[in-house]
């Protein structure tokens, strides 16, 4: 999967997409993450990304022409980009389904925004969904955009290997995680559940199906179903 993301705060990503797994499946050809600085396509001496808004108001609007020439730009290139997506909290709420769907896509543009938001052009004429991860507003669409990439990501096959799998055990998958322990079996008085050393993979299996129901319950009934 090849994500394109129009930013003015393009060195904010290498961090977050330089290191650990993301690094690692760039590495290996499963992803490509490029950051382009949308100050790049300005056109006027001052580099101009941003202007007062018509009618009045307080804030920056992001002007249209330096963001329609970088999507441009980058739609130059093969293979054909499927979703150029704003990220804005207008937005559609971002979610684990979402991800997935996001996920069998081959190209995608993200498009990060400053100031008080997009012209309504871009919004109309040129994105093809908007995207919120929340409802509250943030200083930029930078963050959004590392969200949604690293939940998108994962998902890609190859991205995750076998130690870090996101494959659900075999129960649905709108319940929350069920607890997990790890060595050592008892820390300072505290036991792991004797179900988990019994070695016993049905009881197991079961055990977590339970806890998993529990908690989804207790937490986020609105995720269940009648049936769960
Ligand atoms: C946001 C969100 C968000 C609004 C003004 C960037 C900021 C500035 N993006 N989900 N919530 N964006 O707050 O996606 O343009």
């Amino acid at each position: 999967m090849w994500i394109d993301l129009l930013t003015l705060f393009p060195e904010m990503f290498s961090g977050v997409f330089g290191d650990s797994i993301l690094k690692r499946a760039q590495d290996n050809g499963v992803l490509r993450i490029e950051a382009t600085n949308i100050r790049d396509f300005a056109q006027d001496k001052h580099r101009s990304v941003d202007d007062k808004p018509y009618g009045g108001g307080v804030g920056m609007v992001m002007m249209c022409q330096p963001v329609f020439d970088a999507v441009e730009s980058l739609q130059q290139q093969k293979p054909q980009v499927d979703e150029i997506i704003l990220l804005t909290p207008q937005g559609q709420k971002f979610d684990q389904q979402l991800a997935k769907q996001l996920a069998q896509k081959q190209r995608l543009i993200l498009i990060a925004g400053h100031y008080e938001g997009f012209d309504e052009r871009i919004r109309s004429n040129l994105a093809t969904m908007e995207i919120s991860i929340g409802d509250y507003v943030l200083t930029g669409g930078e963050i959004p955009a590392m969200i949604v990439v690293d939940t998108i990501a994962r998902l890609v096959p190859g991205v995750l290997g076998s130690a870090e799998s996101h494959l659900e055990e075999s129960f649905s998958e709108n319940l929350l995680e069920y607890p997990q322990y790890t060595r050592p079996a008892e820390f300072r008085g505290m036991q792991v559940p004797e179900v988990l050393t019994s070695g016993n993979h049905e009881r197991i299996r079961k055990w977590r199906l339970d806890q998993a129901r529990q908690r989804t319950r207790q937490r986020r009934p609105d995720l269940l179903n009648e049936t769960d």
